[in-house]
């Protein structure tokens, strides 16, 4: 199906993300079953891995008196804070061990600098802070990502705006992806369509 410019970038499907992990997305072992599928078909795979050093500064645990999804504001900015989780080296932080996804060319580690978060795969949560990731889909070529993982209202959404806003062509694949918060979940897919990301289901690739 796919030509050669098309990629798939599955998101942060890490132990962590998953149900009984530290920050366990509702339902995000679903994805697993179609991104396997779809990690066959596309000509290119990359992969998303959250990858914060102990004590990041998203960690409720960092933050006397906060505890976790509360908001606090940062010198970029308002930031939700989060269990522990993906912590470099642990088996939170490891890739889900269903996942097979052994073609992946790429795996782009994000949030690994302590005093920043970082969502999306392209620029981190200073706004500012390239990860390099839209270079590299310049210079291979690749034009159209297909996005798929976790979560539909953090690491998808912001990959998708940015991935807009850095001229890339979007569609996201609703089956394969899962929401960490309904309310937002829903907020994310209308900002995301606003932007022209567009959405398939997985089934219309074979
Ligand atoms: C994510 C919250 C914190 C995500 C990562 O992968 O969507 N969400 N870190
Ligand atoms: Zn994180």
């Amino acid at each position: 199906m796919s030509d050669n410019t098309d990629v798939l970038l599955v998101v942060d499907v890490q132990n962590d993300f998953l149900p009984g992990g530290a920050l366990a997305v509702p339902d995000g072992d679903a994805v697993i079953g179609p991104v396997n599928r779809l990690a066959k078909l596309f000509p290119h795979l990359v992969l998303t891995q959250d990858w914060h050093p102990p004590g990041h500064a998203s960690f409720a645990s960092r933050h006397p008196g906060r505890k976790a999804f509360d908001t606090v504001a940062m010198p970029y900015g308002e930031q939700v804070l989060w269990p522990d989780h993906c912590v470099q080296g642990t088996q939170g932080a490891a890739l889900a061990p269903g996942l097979e996804a052994e073609r992946a060319e790429l795996v782009i580690r994000k949030g690994h600098h302590p005093e920043v978060d970082s969502y999306s795969a392209f620029l981190e949560a200073d706004r500012h802070t390239r990860t390099g990731f839209a270079g590299y889909l310049r210079e291979r070529g690749l034009t159209h990502l297909f996005l798929a993982g976790l979560a539909t209202d953090y690491c998808i959404r912001w990959t998708a705006l940015d991935a807009r806003a850095a001229g890339f062509e979007v569609t996201v694949i609703e089956d394969a992806v899962r929401g960490i918060d309904r309310d937002g979940t829903l907020r994310a897919w209308a900002e995301m369509e606003r932007a022209g990301v567009r959405r398939a289901t997985s089934d219309a690739f074979a």
